[in-house]
C-alpha cells in the first residue's frame, strides 16, 4: 500500500482564463496569469491499495459521486497509465478556508490531487509536469503548482500547455481581500459557463486579443511592482470577462446585486483616492487588488456595507509541497 500527502493553495486570476480549445486535454483558448493565496488551500491524501474494488473520493468527511469524482477519476486514470499500475485509490481530501468562502476550489483540490497521486504511485515528477498532471482535472489547478504570480502558456498540444512562476515569492506589497457575499453552489458551472460562451458570444475573437495584449501588459507591470497598474490591467480584464457572458446568448451572469454594490464600493473607494481594485470569477464574491499599506482604510470603508466577518485578507502563498508520504 503506497500513500501521499500534498497540500496545495488555491489562486485568483489576474487575467482570466475563460475558454477551452480541447476539453479533454483541457487546452485553453488563451494564456492566463494568477496569484496563488497563502490563506485558502486543500490537503489531499491519495492511497493506492491492491484491496480497493473502486475509487473512492471523500471530501471534509462526506463521500462524493457525480460530475467532481468524475474528474478525479479522469486524473487517476491518467496516473494509473503513468505509473503501470491498475490500483484502484482512496482520495481525501480536506479544505482548509477561513470559513465557507465559496471561492474557487478546483484549483487547489486538483493541484493537490496531482501531487499526491503521483507520489503515491511511484513517480516523482518535475514541477512542470505536475502542471500539466492538474490541468487535465480543471484548468485553473494548472496555475496552482506554483506560488506567487504564476503564468499558464495555452501551449499548442498535452506537452506545451503548462504552468510557470513570473515570481514565486511576491516581494512587494500585493495584498488581496475577498469580500464573501454569497457561499451557496453557483449556477453555471465554469467548465459549462465558458463552453457556452466560445460557442455563442460575438466577442470572443476580441476576448483572445485582449488577453494576448493584457499578458504583456501585466507582466511589465509585474516586473515595476506597480501595484495601480497590475490592478487597473486586472479589474479592465475581469470585466470584459464578465461581458463575454452577458454578450452569449442566452445571456447569463454570475454577479448578484451585492456584487455591484461591492464594485460601486471600490470604485468610489479609488475615486475618493485610495486605490484598489476588484475581479470577479464565476461566482458573485468580489476580490480587492491592493497595496498592504491601505488595508485598514479599505477594511474601514467595506465593513459597514458588508461586515468585518465577510472581509477575508489573504497573502500571496506558496506553490504545492508534500506534506507527508
Ligand atoms: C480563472 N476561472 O482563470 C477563471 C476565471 C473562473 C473565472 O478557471 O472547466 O474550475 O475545470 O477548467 O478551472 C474556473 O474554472 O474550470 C476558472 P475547468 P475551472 O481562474
Amino acid at each position: 500500500m503506497t500513500s501521499a500527502v500534498a497540500r496545495a493553495h488555491t489562486n485568483i486570476a489576474l487575467v482570466k482564463y475563460w475558454g477551452k480549445r480541447d476539453s479533454e486535454l483541457m487546452l485553453p483558448q488563451t494564456d492566463s496569469l494568477s496569484l496563488t493565496l497563502n490563506e485558502f488551500y486543500a490537503d489531499t491524501k491519495v492511497e493506492f491499495s491492491a484491496q480497493l474494488t473502486a475509487d473512492e473520493l471523500i471530501i471534509d468527511g462526506q463521500s462524493v459521486s457525480g460530475k467532481g469524482f468524475k474528474k478525479v477519476q479522469k486524473v487517476l486514470s491518467i496516473v494509473r497509465q503513468m505509473s503501470q499500475t491498475d490500483q484502484f485509490a482512496r482520495v481525501e481530501s480536506v479544505n482548509h478556508v477561513p470559513m465557507a468562502a465559496g471561492l474557487a476550489s478546483s484549483a487547489s483540490a486538483f493541484a493537490a490531487l496531482a501531487m499526491a497521486a503521483s507520489t503515491a504511485a511511484g513517480m516523482k515528477l518535475s514541477r512542470r509536469d505536475l502542471s500539466r498532471l492538474a490541468r487535465r482535472g480543471s484548468g485553473s489547478a494548472t496555475r496552482s503548482i506554483y506560488g506567487g504570480l504564476v503564468e499558464w502558456h495555452r501551449g499548442v498540444d498535452d506537452l506545451t500547455s503548462y504552468a510557470e512562476p513570473i515570481m514565486e515569492t511576491v516581494d512587494f506589497p500585493l495584498e488581496m481581500m475577498a469580500i464573501l457575499l454569497n457561499t451557496e453552489q453557483k449556477k453555471v458551472s465554469s467548465t459549462l459557463g465558458m463552453q457556452h460562451v466560445v460557442e455563442t458570444s460575438p466577442y470572443y475573437p476580441a476576448w483572445r486579443e485582449v488577453v494576448q495584449a493584457d499578458m504583456q501588459k501585466i507582466k511589465l507591470a509585474i516586473e515595476k511592482r506597480d501595484i495601480n497598474e497590475i490592478g487597473h490591467i486586472a479589474q479592465t480584464n475581469a470585466l470584459r470577462m464578465h461581458a463575454l457572458n452577458l454578450a452569449a446568448d442566452p445571456g447569463f451572469t454570475y454577479f448578484n446585486a451585492a456584487t455591484l454594490q461591492a464594485m460601486h464600493a471600490i470604485d468610489n473607494l479609488r475615486a475618493s483616492g485610495t486605490n484598489c481594485y476588484y475581479t470577479m470569477d464565476a461566482g458573485p464574491n468580489v476580490k480587492v487588488i491592493y497595496d498592504r499599506a491601505d488595508r485598514s482604510k479599505i477594511q474601514a470603508a467595506l465593513t459597514p456595507l458588508f461586515g468585518a466577518d465577510n472581509l477575508v485578507v489573504s497573502q500571496p502563498g506558496p506553490g504545492t509541497v508534500l506534506l507527508d508520504q
